[in-house]
């Protein structure tokens, strides 16, 4: 950059202005500079970056505009354990979300950020959650000393001069602050101050840490203010179904982080399910409205996608695969002599030797995965071949069914129906799911994850259940509630069922009970609606009628044992629980007794 681009400003907003000051005399950088998100400044950013060696180039010819970065090893998923919210009364966050006091919070950030930008760049990057001009978007600033920050936002938001120019003279911005610092995790901390519309994160450089807008702002502090502004911020695929008449249902589905949300966004039909198609609106959050109608309405605020790599293959997500062949950053996965990408499960030969996510020399007889099982890439949305005509709508699209789901090896059937709206908000309160790698922990491990949201929801809990109970009360036409489990293993730990493409067959279900249409019939059971026999089209599946019914049973015992699990889990929340969900939850054990 040349020193007249680096220090001015874009924009003429004084609020702005005084706050990068504020925050620059405090992590004290060498200059600052105020992106535009122009090509130009991608450039010249990505050149600067392979001088550093923060990016590194990959094959011009096969993957033009991709670029790879390596995380520091200790620095590769979200580490929910030094993540807080920090609001002035403890119990407004719940037991399920870390707090912190905000003026304790301040202190001990800013003794990290106190000169953390020294001898580096400060990039003041202005982005939009949500598309111009639409009543569902949010503005974020986000200022970081990290390039790799700068060009992931450039492709997850609608960043630069758009946002500068929707911001205008306006205050009302997400305050986001981020330094690497020294990356170190016992100086690690992201906070969250709903009440202050900010977001401080330090000491680290991994997407979901880092880049503020995604899961820090479109998800706990939107969803604190869509408590108060009535609608829902919700960690959900969205997308399109086109049957054989052309007609298209949407759908919005949450699932935990690694559990099918890009995967079943992007689902290609198997050749025995002709003439059905999906259409992707988005693969990891939804904020949705109720619109003039009384309709849920649904929009993706993002504009790219971050998702994971191991496992996306030709077979598993082509879509996925074709959207990352441009101008696409990929993290943490194996960089081949080509200069090409490689991670587990991608088709093709594994590559004989190569660069491993760590850095260091590979092969396959290494004994660890040269990708990290967490290893993303972030690619432009536009870019996805099946990406629905109506992503950028400003009023979103209007969803007819809501699915909840987790990776249950067991218990869960494939799919299932609540009764209503309220028995819909229970089962999705009651999701549990096996830890995946896209967080710290012990992987395998079952825990409840409502919404698939524990660990970003910014609020308590508790009155998060209210809030979805209070908008099942206010929309005129509520969509449909439904649970699935892609994950069911037999007694040697294979899946059963097919998944990925084959998913269609329990959409199709899905969207036919959304229109009340004849074949698609359900069986009541304590649980929720099952489909009856033969109202899943399962031709051309070679799966035994055993396996199918093993899918769809419901074991008692196991189910009461759930409920005496549920009740721990929810007992927790004390009397701010909604009476609703413990009367729910007694009703499920009456008509498992019966
Ligand atoms: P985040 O980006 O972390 O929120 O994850 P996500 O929910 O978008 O998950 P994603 O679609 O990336 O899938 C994560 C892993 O689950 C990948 O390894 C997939 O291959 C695997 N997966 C996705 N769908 C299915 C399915 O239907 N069956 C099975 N067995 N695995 C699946
Ligand atoms: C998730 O973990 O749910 C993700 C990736 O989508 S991250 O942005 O890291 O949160
Ligand atoms: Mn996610």
């Amino acid at each position: 950059m040349t020193s007249t681009d680096q220090n001015k400003p874009k924009t003429s907003n004084q609020t702005v202005i005084d706050w990068v000051e504020k925050m620059a005399r405090m992590t004290r950088p060498d200059s600052i500079y105020f992106c535009d998100g122009s090509e130009r400044e991608k450039e010249q950013l990505t050149a600067q970056s392979f001088t550093t060696g923060e990016l590194e180039p990959l094959n011009p010819q096969k993957l033009p505009g991709c670029v790879l970065h390596r995380t520091a090893p200790n620095d590769v998923a979200r580490t929910e354990g030094l993540t807080f919210i920090c609001t002035s009364v403890k119990e407004d966050v719940g037991p399920t979300n870390n707090w912190m006091s905000p003026p304790e919070a301040y202190k001990k950030l800013a003794a990290i950020f106190e000169g953390s930008m020294s001898g580096r760049t400060m990039y003041v990057i202005p982005f939009i959650m949500g598309v111009p001009g639409s009543s569902f978007s949010k503005i974020g600033i986000e200022l970081t000393d990290s390039i790799y920050v700068v060009l992931n936002m450039r492709i997850m938001t609608r960043m630069g001069q758009v946002a500068w120019n929707e911001l205008g003279d306006s205050s009302d911005f997400t305050r986001c602050l981020h330094s690497k610092a020294d990356l170190n995790m016992e100086r690690r901390f992201i906070c969250h101050f709903p009440e202050d519309n900010t977001i401080w994160s330090v000491g680290s450089g991994y997407g979901g840490n880092v880049l503020l807008g995604k899961k820090c702002l479109a998800l706990r502090v939107a969803s604190h203010l869509s408590q108060r502004e009535g609608w829902l911020a919700e960690h959900m695929l969205i997308l399109g179904l086109e049957d054989r008449q052309g007609r298209i249902t949407y759908i919005a589905a949450a699932f935990p982080s690694a559990c099918g949300k890009t995967n079943l966004a992007m689902l290609i039909p198997p050749v025995t399910q002709p003439g059905y198609r999906v259409w992707t609106v988005g693969d990891d959050i939804a904020w949705m409205r109720i619109g003039p109608d009384g309709r849920l309405w649904a929009l993706n605020p993002e504009a790219g996608f971050f998702g994971v790599a191991p496992g996306t293959s030709k077979q598993s997500n082509p879509n996925a695969l074709k959207t990352v062949r441009k101008n696409t950053i990929f993290t943490n996965v194996v960089k081949t002599p080509e200069d090409m990408v490689w991670w587990e499960g991608l088709d093709g030969d594994t590559p004989a030797e190569g660069i491993d996510w760590r850095g260091k020399p590979w092969t396959p007889s290494s004994g660890h995965p040269g990708a990290h099982p967490n290893a993303r890439f972030t690619a432009p949305a536009f870019q996805c071949p099946c990406i629905s005509p109506e992503w950028e709508n400003p009023q979103g699209v209007p969803i007819s069914a809501i699915i909840f789901g987790g990776r249950r090896a067991h218990l869960a059937p494939l799919v299932y129906q609540s009764f209503n709206f309220q028995h819909g908000v229970f089962v999705g309160a009651t999701m549990a799911s096996e830890r995946t790698a896209a967080q710290y922990g012990k992987l395998g491990e079952v825990r409840r994850d409502p919404m698939a949201m524990l660990p970003f929801c910014g609020y308590n809990m508790a009155d998060y259940f209210q809030h979805w109970l209070s908008m099942g009360q206010k929309v005129s036409k509520a969509p449909l509630i439904f649970h699935v489990n892609w994950f069911r293993t037999d007694d040697k730990g294979e899946f059963i069922w097919p998944g990925f493409g084959e998913n269609v067959r329990v959409l199709r279900w899905i969207a036919e009970r959304c229109a009340g249409a004849d074949r698609a019939q359900a069986r009541q059971t304590p649980i929720g609606y099952i489909p009856s026999d033969g109202a899943l089209d399962l031709s051309g599946l070679d799966i035994p009628q055993g396996t199918i019914e093993e899918l769809l049973r419901i074991d008692t015992e196991a189910w009461l044992a759930e409920v005496a699990e549920l009740r721990k889990f929810f007992f927790k929340f004390g009397a701010r629980l909604p009476a609703e969900i413990n009367a729910e939850l007694d009703a499920l054990e009456q008509r498992l007794r019966r």
